[in-house]
């Protein structure tokens, strides 16, 4: 499957995008929260988790989850969660981490195992939003200020110049709040062609509706999809809405 063609033919038609995220290390039942996702109009799925993902729950989640003949993309935490049973990965760059490993180590030691592995690299520039989240302390970000959009849209410039295809606006998971509205915004505006992914702390079909209306092209949720399924299945509808 090639899934940056996937992606951007939908985007051409007009539509908005739901995935799916799945941290093996949280999920109890892949099968069925999976199963209804798909049901509910999903329309692809991230594997990924800051912490303890080994390659073996990475590999078998990778597998079930292809089984819906959706997109399956690694969404890494770091090089332990690549599997060569996914389709693609979201090769990142942390942009606002203080670390060299989540500036370039990571992609250097991952790059030839990408490669080996068959997956397709979209290339994403990834920006960490708030300082209080488990993907704000293992890649050590330096927070933005809510009130800032113009410095997200200084990373959004600066991502596509880089030749980035997307650019992902974390607000962690689980984490208490959304990314301000103002984000997506300001990096559409900046930007001609980055497909912009919204995630962290969606949790009800407004919020949803209010990214995308706000540029949001992707709305990445994961753990409403564990507690929720229902409101989850709200949310794609919400955010399919035309
Ligand atoms: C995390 O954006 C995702 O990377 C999903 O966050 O678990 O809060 O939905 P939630």
């Amino acid at each position: 499957m090639k899934v940056h063609k996937y992606i951007t033919d939908l985007l051409s038609r007009g539509k908005k995008l739901h995935f799916t995220l799945i941290d093996p290390d949280k999920s109890d039942n892949i099968e069925n929260i999976s199963k209804t996702m798909v049901e509910a109009g999903t329309d692809g799925f991230l594997i990924g988790g800051s912490l303890a993902v080994t390659p073996q729950e990475a590999t078998e989640t990778a597998r079930i989850l292809k089984e819906h003949g959706l997109p399956v993309i690694i969404f890494p935490g770091n090089i332990n969660c690549l599997t060569p049973e996914a389709d693609a990965i979201l090769f990142m760059v942390l942009m606002n981490s203080l670390e060299p490993y989540f500036l370039m180590g990571a992609q250097v030691a991952g790059a030839p195992l990408v490669k080996k592995y068959g997956l397709e690299p979209l290339p994403t520039g990834y920006l960490v939003v708030y300082g209080s989240t488990a993907v704000a302390h293992v890649g050590r970000i330096m927070p933005i200020p809510e009130n800032k959009p113009d410095i997200v849209a200084a990373y959004a410039m600066a991502a596509e110049m880089l030749g980035m295809k997307y650019f992902y606006i974390e607000a962690g998971s689980g984490a208490p709040k959304p990314v301000p509205y103002t984000f997506p915004r300001a990096a559409k505006n900046s930007t001609d062609n980055l497909v912009v992914i919204v995630g962290g702390g969606i949790r009800d079909p407004e919020t949803a509706r209010l990214m995308i209306d706000s540029g949001a092209d992707i709305i990445v949720t994961g753990t409403i999809v564990e507690k929720d399924p229902i409101k989850a299945k709200k949310i794609i509808q919400a955010i399919k809405k035309t």
